[in-house]
């Protein structure tokens, strides 16, 4: 098991590792400002999943970097998945990595794009890097070492304590669309938002609002800071998810399952099925605001096996 210095090392590491992947993500948009490029393609023939050259290029980027530093560690990574190499998930240190997450965003040239790069030991994430080249922001933890934002301002922003929790409907709930479009995933994605948002007198929960970012990453990042109280998804991935799962926990949060079966432990990272809640005084007021969650999440399918247009039902 790798100690305090190892992690530093690693966390070091992946936070230079993300900065050169994020010059890469910039210099990319900016040619593509300039109208000179980048085509995106569709992955598993499913038009809301896409795929740039970037995406590629990163992937191919880090996952050098990594073989060459670490020759034992174990890689997953969403592009070389997506070219059908099988995930073997193992005790070994494994980095997994996502080169954009958020590239619908990185196509339409919208900022909230971030390369991903997360270190799990005996399965467990422990390092966890998210760095926003176009936004200037750096997110980064490692297990026990507390969570930060570029480097130098801890997580979350409020100190010494985060404000209370209260009720669902004092929350600010973060989610996605998704790419399955399919009819019998995304109803009950909008029903669930619809629940969420509706009045109370009218069975909802009416919560503050709902937020999007088209990032995983990011959407867990705005909870580690503690701006956003929840974030639900179904349908994204260990690599959207396995830097910043790190974080949100170094900032005091929780992260369990986001699927209808209440479950208070650490959540799955291959589910595909997350459910996450801001740091707080006390771990009740978490359990709380995730059992209210859990009381209105629907059973959505998440399956892990591709077939044309997506993955099996
Ligand atoms: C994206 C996720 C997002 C999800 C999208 C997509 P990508 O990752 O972060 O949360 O809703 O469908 O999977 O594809 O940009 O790396």
């Amino acid at each position: 098991m790798a100690d305090t210095h190892d992690l530093q090392e690693f966390l070091l590491f992946a936070i230079a590792l993300a900065k050169e992947a994020g010059k890469m993500i910039k210099d990319a948009t900016e040619t593509r400002m300039s109208g000179t490029g980048n085509q995106f393609l569709a992955k598993y023939d499913n038009p809301t999943d896409l795929v740039t050259e970037t995406d590629q290029a990163v992937e191919k980027f880090i996952k050098n970097r990594l073989s060459v530093t670490y020759p034992t560690h174990r890689f997953i990574g969403e592009e070389t998945m997506a070219e059908g190499v099988e995930t073997v998930f193992t005790d070994e240190p494994t980095w997994i990595v996502d080169p954009i997450d958020g590239t619908t965003n990185f196509v339409h040239g919208h900022p909230f794009v971030a390369v991903s790069i997360g270190l799990t030991i005996g399965k467990e994430p422990v390092v966890g890097v998210v760095y926003c080249p176009l936004m200037n922001e750096l997110y980064s933890a490692a297990k026990g070492q507390g969570a930060f934002l570029n480097e130098s301002i801890r997580l979350p922003l409020f100190q010494p304590t985060p404000p209370p929790l209260g009720d669902l409907s004092q929350c600010i709930v973060s989610t996605e669309a998704g790419s399955d479009r399919s009819p019998e995933v995304i109803d009950k994605k909008m029903e669930m938002i619809h629940t969420i948002l509706r009045q109370k007198q009218n069975n909802g929960k009416q919560a503050h609002s709902i937020r999007c970012t088209g990032s995983a990453a990011i959407n867990l990042c705005t909870v580690a800071k503690g701006v956003v109280d929840v974030y639900w998804e179904v349908g994204c991935w260990e690599w959207d998810v396995a830097a910043a799962i790190v974080i949100v926990r170094e900032a005091g949060g929780i992260v369990v399952t986001g699927s209808h079966q209440p479950d208070p432990s650490p959540v799955n990272i291959f589910s595909r099925k997350y459910l996450a809640i801001r740091g707080a005084q006390d771990e009740k007021s978490q359990l709380d605001i995730a059992q209210q969650m859990w009381d209105i999440i629907p059973e959505i399918n998440a399956s892990r096996k591709p077939v044309p247009g997506g993955f099996e039902p």
